[in-house]
């Protein structure tokens, strides 16, 4: 290699194993080790002061089962990629050529034994399964016991809950009957099957479950399901809205739901995201998404956010940025310096739009021969950027970003399912002390979303 490059590498990597004090949702999100994290439809499990992340690996961007991914953390930050909790065995239902979506582990204590539960399917999501496999350890690796069809019927989309009561009862929620109805059965006391049903929402056509107690009460999340969700790849453009039921009325896992509502403003469509997990922080919980990219499904991020009952109802917390601090149950948005689109210089065939965002215009045309210059104020550092957009698509988008006069940077923006949403899309860049000139569009022959703002961030 060329000592230049290496040097360039080195600085790269170097720049990617620093250990990191806030969450970027939305971001590329690296593991100690400097590779991407390959963790979707996120599970996490607490033992001791470590949180075990588990997931899908959708490195290969295949809908197939390639890994289920294991890594830990003292901070929700910071992860470090252990062995793989599963891999494909050839013959049974979790080869390779099979489906294996949705990793959830909880601890049994009556067998001292980790159960991960999962949703296993062929490739054409026709059995409809849930698989269980076990191990000593929180990685594993993980003993397969078999897949089924929990009493009898469809589970598809699926998350487990497990109580807090002297038996540590869990339950399976999970969306059963063509995703028609929704169901959550309670567990045996192994955690190998589910023994009744507790509670079921006909017609309900939710998917995607995450539950929290919070002062004995459960919020159970819902969203709609598009139409594309019965498509062959079973992967949705999720730009969706979701709900939650009942945090309030519900007391009992068996009762009734109360009726759904927002957990973020129906126009956002949940930040373009979709629940995978939901984590008790304090009194609050943290939302733990994935921003799915079905084209390319390792290029799929995480959005994790913080998920706050300060209203009376849980409500994402917006931020480009945020600290957790979970020993203490606390959450800290950070403040970014916000630049308007409207305040830079347009070139080319960029033009104002007429539409507003907070009160700003944003600007349309960019790319193809339309740019967009705006100076921004730097400390000399790789510092996070936001770059805010609507970008009604049903496609993922690119923009170029260069820094005085420097090479230009991809910045993708995600697919919204064709809805006119304002979304941020952070990257990270070396600004230099003092004035700094961004060139936006530049080099890019296909069109960027339309840009409204950019927030600038100190915290790294
Ligand atoms: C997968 O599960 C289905 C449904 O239970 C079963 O018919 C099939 O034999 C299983 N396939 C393998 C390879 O175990
Ligand atoms: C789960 O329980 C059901 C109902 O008792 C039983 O029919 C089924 O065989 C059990 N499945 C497994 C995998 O143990
Ligand atoms: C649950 O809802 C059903 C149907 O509306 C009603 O008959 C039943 O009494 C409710 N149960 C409780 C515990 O409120
Ligand atoms: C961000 O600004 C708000 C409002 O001024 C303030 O309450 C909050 O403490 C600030 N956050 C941080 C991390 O400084
Ligand atoms: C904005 O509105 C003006 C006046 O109606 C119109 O001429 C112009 O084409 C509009 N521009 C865009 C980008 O829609
Ligand atoms: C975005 O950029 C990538 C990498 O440069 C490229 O492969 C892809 O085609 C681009 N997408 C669009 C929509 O331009
Ligand atoms: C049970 C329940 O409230 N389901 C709702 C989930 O969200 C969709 C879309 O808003 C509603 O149609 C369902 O009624």
């Amino acid at each position: 290699m060329l000592p230049i490059l290496s040097v360039l590498l080195g600085l790269l990597l170097c720049a990617f194993v620093k250990a990191g004090t806030v969450i970027v949702p939305g971001a590329i999100w690296y593991d100690t080790d400097g590779n991407e994290i390959q963790a979707h439809g996120t599970g996490i499990l607490q033992v001791g002061d470590i949180f075990y992340w588990f997931g899908e690996d959708k490195a290969d961007n295949s809908a197939l089962f390639s890994a289920v991914t294991c890594y830990t953390s003292t901070d929700l930050v910071n992860w470090a990629r252990q062995n793989d909790a599963l891999t494909p065995i050839a013959g049974t239902n979790i080869s390779s050529s099979d489906i294996v979506e949705r990793p959830k582990v909880i601890y049994n204590e009556k067998n001292a034994e980790y159960v991960m539960w999962f949703h296993s399917d062929n490739s054409d999501y026709g059995l409809a399964m849930v698989g269980v496999a076990t191990a000593e350890t929180p990685c594993g690796p993980y003993a397969y016991r078999g897949s089924f069809n929990p009493l009898g019927a469809q589970s598809r989309d699926e998350s487990v809950f497990q109580d807090d009561d002297a038996e540590r009862t869990a339950y399976l929620l999970y969306a059963s009957d063509n995703n028609q109805d929704f169901k959550i059965s309670r567990m045996d006391s192994n955690y190998y099957n589910v023994t009744e049903v507790v509670s079921e929402l006909e017609g309900a056509t939710l998917e995607a479950p995450g539950m929290v107690k919070r002062d004995d009460a459960r919020a159970l999340l819902n969203h709609s399901i598009a139409t594309t969700h019965f498509s062959t790849t079973g992967v949705l453009a999720v730009c969706l809205s979701y709900k939650w039921l009942g945090p309030k009325s519900q007391q009992s896992i068996s009762g009734n739901w109360s009726a759904q509502a927002d957990i973020a403003p129906e126009d956002t469509n949940t930040y373009c995201s979709q629940n995978a997990y939901d984590l008790p922080l304090g009194s609050n919980a943290i939302y733990m998404g994935d921003r799915w990219d079905s084209i390319l499904l390792g290029n799929s991020r995480y959005t994790w956010y913080p998920l706050s009952w300060a209203s009376g109802v849980p409500q994402i917390v917006y931020a480009d940025l945020w600290k957790v601090d979970y020993a203490a149950g606390t959450y800290s948005v950070m403040n970014g310096t916000a630049y308007y689109a409207a305040d830079g210089t347009l070139g080319g065939t960029a033009v104002m739009l007429n539409n507003t965002y907070n009160g700003y215009e944003g600007v349309g045309y960019l790319g193809d021969g339309g740019t967009l210059t705006m100076t921004v104020e730097g400390i000399g550092a790789e510092q996070w950027v936001s770059l805010y957009y609507a970008n009604a698509d049903s496609t993922w988008r690119n923009t170029t970003i260069s820094v005085n006069g420097g090479s230009s940077v991809v910045v993708d923006q995600p697919n919204t399912g064709g809805v006119d949403v304002v979304f941020s899309v952070p990257v990270q860049l070396y600004l230099a002390k003092g004035s700094n000139t961004l060139l936006i569009g530049a080099d890019q022959s296909n069109y960027a979303g339309d840009m409204y703002q950019i927030s600038v961030y100190t915290e790294n």
